[in-house]
């Protein structure tokens, strides 16, 4: 019962020291420390430059961080001049991203990237990544993005956001940032997904993916929920680095150090180390170790690692008079008497500031020792002095405070610009990077192009990939819309058991033998092969067990011991991890945040190298607001990804009332669907997964889909469809509903409708376009709008509801349409914001018509006598009534964006446990709630007065008969200012 040894060797493979003697350190020290510098004065300079430019009285301040840019300068400096290649990726801390811009700028990394007209033949089918420009910007593109940190692009001039982001010319190779604690653990998932790629034969570049971390941010309990994921996953791909400053944004980080055993790098060393990650500690530069050799050295040496409170050397580091630090530091620890006699002032200094996150072989060295071990991931923790270099340095509260005109000057002055003679600047320049003549110009240009040369290859073998995937997909015949699972046999089942029987589909297509498979199933066989699943611990709970039996995929750490003990039980999915090529399930513990990140960096692997792996997480909805960060970052980073919210909303009631709350959130670039029949997340699913596929899903990668566990009658579905008008074969009769006679009308059951097939086709459109009628009484007798009818619109479980409440209203004599909501963001949200709503107005035909009908005359001054100077009617629009389990915007603005009254019926309490009809009478969203609301709605329309002077009247009767109003843009009325044109 021994462990599995790994594909990748040995766990307890030694980082031993290396012989570097084939180092890919191929400059000076001297060199790479002048680079460095340059990197130091640009980026300060165009910090410096965003904070100085025009702007309005009461404009927000800009800001910038030098000192924290300082801080990782060499850090930075160690991964972009030597050790990264143009594979890797890297997760840097938001605030110092002007550095990494000021080492592209000297390496020339600069590209274009622009969308074009396509370098590839496949482009004008594909998505919206492909076909970028690749080309280096020129240098005056460079200078002006540099001059343009922070400030809004007009004319399309390159300019660079204040923390890393893919408008940026410079992205490629790096996560955007903003959030700290996030970025890193996606690029931990990223490194996973590029194993999990490579293990099922894909293409993929080596890579090694890396963060620089801040100490403070350290503190996040995003990367602490994530350290035990990476080692057991043996991520030997991954380097975090912390830039051990000792500071924050407020000031000093005053740690407990009696309590916690040691200042708070230990505490960071000794939780890695717990967690099965490999640590280096990078703590001294050179010129200490060279003082360690002299006499009293290591007292010297021990002060530094065990002596000294992180907050003590931060108050050193602020004494500039070193005859009183060194007297006061010989009265405080007499043992480092010897050793202070020995040394000068300078030595003094350096002693104290040399630490080894500003030594870059030192920290390239810990770099490339850290990729040694294919299956530990490590921490290089890099102790760092905040403003390296800056007259703030180590200066409590530097975190904000920019330099001013004289410093960034000095720094100037010290680089010996070629437009900088005698302070003065030629042409207001005030970039540049080195001479092609000088070592540095040299060194540069040469691991520049090797970077390029890497970029290029990566997006070559990206657009390779794509290609033979489409090609791959054509072959085998086009994605049908539907996976057409049957649901002849099941009694009431519900969204959630249809995931389960999609997924296992799935499953089944990929796994068969090519020669087995059914020929209608061929086209899913791709799509399934790159379907990967996965859950925080809630994979059997929400009806994944096929697509996990047997099939985890994970470091292979043991054997089936259960088998071998003969304990199985084979009714329960076997979770024994493995690395087959069958393997396609991640399991999570519970650990919503890692999964959300998880799901993200497996949905950019389709844009990073061409593969179009389609992951889906499921989760507990509720839990969804859990990951929300992680969400937003998977949205803002354009991943593509299906994320499962099952059970959702308080309809899952009985079971976890502490959990109805749903996650309504709307974002761009976010899509959600909530379906109601599970024909309808059968075509959803097929859909979504086609867009994926293709990348046909620009604008809406990132996917959400609510499921419930209350089950449903299928059958209501095509019973309610075949009512409607637009489904009967001959259109041109009356209908009424069967038991309510009309004169002149036909009993609707009388007249045949379409088949099934041909209904279906139709609202399955409708369903994918957002919404569709279930309950439409258009072309009914009696049906009078402005009278007697009223639209209730019903997302997901709560159709039961409205389809009760539209049998009662219609005893009543009211026709209650019921149009089901499939997704609030096609109705409601940002994408029906671009299209002014045009499914509401023009698929579902709504509108804010006012039907007049007679009122009472008045003379005006409302007691009936004297001259008929008014005329009055009752002016009465369609209301309608919206219930949903959710949070009320989701869709309150139904009535406002028809210009209609609407009641919005949902979720405006806490919950409690109950059958379901027990909890939606409990938040007012059961059927005698929405009948209620519709009465109101309509007696409140029906309020509505419009007064008519005699002479309008007059006039309107005069109009020709047959003069209609024509259908007027708003645009007509409100005309365009030149400016809005841009
Ligand atoms: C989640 C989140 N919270 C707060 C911030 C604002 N913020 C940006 S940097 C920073 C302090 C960072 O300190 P540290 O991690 O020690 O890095 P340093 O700047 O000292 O290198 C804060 C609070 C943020 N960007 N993200």
């Amino acid at each position: 019962m021994s462990s599995k040894s790994s594909a990748r060797g040995s766990a307890t493979e030694k980082k031993s020291a290396k012989d570097f003697s084939k180092s890919p350190i191929r400059a000076s020290k001297e060199v790479l420390d002048r680079i460095c510098g340059r990197a130091h004065y640009l980026t300060t300079q165009m910090i410096w430059l965003a904070n100085n430019r025009e702007k309005d009285k009461g404009d927000p301040k800009i800001g910038g961080h030098p000192a924290a840019c300082a801080s990782s300068l060499h850090i930075t400096g160690a991964l972009h001049l030597i050790v990264k290649s143009g594979f890797d990726y890297i997760a840097n801390k938001p605030h110092a991203a002007p550095v990494d811009h000021s080492y592209n700028y000297l390496l020339k990394l600069m590209l274009k990237n622009a969308a074009t007209s396509g370098t590839h033949d496949f482009a004008s089918h594909g998505p919206d990544f492909l076909g970028q420009d690749l080309s280096r910007l020129s240098q005056d593109d460079m200078d002006k993005a540099m001059e343009g940190l922070r400030k809004f692009s007009k004319d399309g001039e390159p300019v660079f956001q204040s923390y890393h982001s893919a408008y940026d010319s410079d992205h490629h190779g790096f996560l955007p940032s903003g959030t700290v604690g996030i970025p890193p653990v996606n690029a931990g998932y990223l490194a996973h997904a590029y194993r999990f790629a490579k293990d099922h034969g894909y293409d993929v570049p080596d890579a090694h993916f890396w963060s620089i971390i801040g100490d403070s941010e350290f503190r996040e309990g995003s990367l602490h929920e994530a350290i035990p994921d990476f080692a057991e996953r043996e991520l030997g791909n991954l380097t975090w680095i912390v830039d051990y400053n000792r500071q924050s944004l407020d000031g000093h980080r005053i740690t407990n150090k009696e309590i916690m055993n040691g200042t708070d790098d230990k505490r960071i060393e000794r939780t890695l180390l717990a967690n099965g990650w490999d640590v280096i500690q990078v703590q001294h530069g050179h010129k200490r170790l060279e003082l360690f050799k002299r006499a009293g050295g290591e007292v010297f040496k021990n002060f530094l690692e065990n002596g000294l409170q992180d907050y003590e050397l931060q108050s050193l580091l602020l004494v500039k008079d070193m005859a009183s630090l060194r007297k006061g530091l010989m009265k405080s620890h007499p043992d480092l008497k010897s050793f202070l006699s020995g040394i000068t002032d300078q030595e003094l200094y350096w002693g104290l500031r040399d630490l080894g996150g500003h030594d870059i072989i030192t920290m390239a060295n810990a770099m490339l020792q850290s990729k040694e071990n294919p299956r530990k991931p490590t921490m290089i923790i890099a102790h760092t002095l905040k403003g390296w270099g800056l007259e703030n340095a180590a200066a409590s509260g530097n975190h904000s405070s920019l330099p001013d005109q004289d410093e960034v000057d000095a720094l100037r002055r010290a680089q010996n610009l070629s437009f900088d003679q005698g302070g003065k600047l030629a042409d207001g320049r005030y970039f540049e990077g080195f001479d092609s003549k000088t070592e540095e110009g040299k060194y540069l240009a040469l691991r520049g192009d090797e970077l390029y040369s890497d970029i290029k290859s990566q997006y070559a073998l990206r657009d390779k990939n794509w290609k033979s995937f489409q090609d791959r997909m054509q072959k085998n015949g086009e994605i049908p819309v539907a996976m057409g699972i049957s649901l002849k046999m099941a009694q009431y089942p519900h969204t959630q058991w249809m995931l389960g029987q999609l997924t296992a589909k799935l499953t089944r297509i990929a796994n068969a033998a090519p020669d087995a498979a059914k020929p209608e199933e061929l086209p899913w066989r791709v799509p399934s092969e790159l379907f990967v699943t996965m859950a925080p611990d809630v994979g059997t709970s929400t009806n994944l067990n096929p697509a996990m039996d047997g099939k985890i995929f994970g470091a292979a750490v043991t054997t089936d011991i259960e088998t071998e003990l003969g304990v199985k039980d084979r009714k329960l999915p076997d979770l024994v991890p493995g690395e087959e090529n069958s393997d396609r399930f991640i399991r999570f513990e519970i650990a919503e945040s890692n999964v959300m990140s998880c799901v993200g960096s497996y949905g950019k692997i389709r844009e990073f190298i061409g593969i179009p792996i389609l992951p889906l997480m499921t989760v507990y909805d509720f839990f969804i607001k859990r990951a929300h960060d992680q969400f937003f970052y998977n949205l803002y980073w354009k991943s593509s990804f299906i994320c499962v919210g099952t059970p959702a909303g308080v309809t899952l009631s009985p079971e976890g009332a502490q959990h109805g709350w749903k996650s309504d959130f709307q974002i761009p670039n976010q899509i959600t669907w909530e379906p109601f029949f599970c024909q309808e997340l059968d075509w959803i699913m097929s859909e979504s997964i086609r867009r994926h596929m293709t990348g046909d899903n620009a604008g809406r990668t990132g996917v959400i889909i609510r499921g419930v566990t209350r089950g449903a009658e299928q059958k209501a579905f095509l019973q309610n469809l075949k009512r409607q008008l637009r489904f009967k074969s001959d259109r041109s009769r009356l209908l009424h509903a069967t038991g309510f006679e009309m004169p002149g009308a036909v009993d609707e059951a009388q007249v045949e409708s379409l088949s099934e097939e041909e209904m279906f086709e139709v609202v399955r459109q409708d369903v994918l376009a957002g919404a569709y009628y279930l309950v439409d009484y258009r072309g009914y007798a009696g049906y009078e709008p402005g009278d007697n009818v009223v639209n209730i619109f019903a997302l997901g479980s709560l159709t039961t509801e409205a389809l009760k409440a539209s049998d009662a209203l219609l005893r009543r004599g009211i026709f209650a349409n019921v149009i089901v909501v499939t997704s609030t963001d096609l109705l409601l949200g940002v994408q029906a914001h671009e299209n002014d709503y045009s499914l509401l107005k023009e698929r579902l035909q709504l509108n804010a018509n006012l039907h007049l009908v007679p009122a009472a005359y008045t003379n005006g001054q409302g007691n009936g006598h004297g001259a008929v100077e008014l005329a009055m009617v009752a002016g009465r629009r369609v209301p309608c009534v919206s219930v949903h389990d959710g949070e009320p915007g989701l869709m309150d603005n139904i009535g406002s964006a028809l210009g209609v009254r609407q009641e919005a019926l949902a979720v405006r309490k806490h919950s409690k446990c109950g059958r379901p009809n027990e909890i939606y009478a409990y938040h007012h969203l059961d059927s005698e709630s929405i009948v209620e609301a519709c009465g109101k709605v309509l007696s409140e329309t029906a309020l509505e007065q419009v007064q008519i002077a005699p002479h309008v009247l007059a006039a309107l009767q005069q109009q020709p008969e047959a003069a209609q109003v024509e259908k007027v843009d708003w645009r007509t009325l409100w005309p365009e200012r030149p400016s809005d044109t841009h």
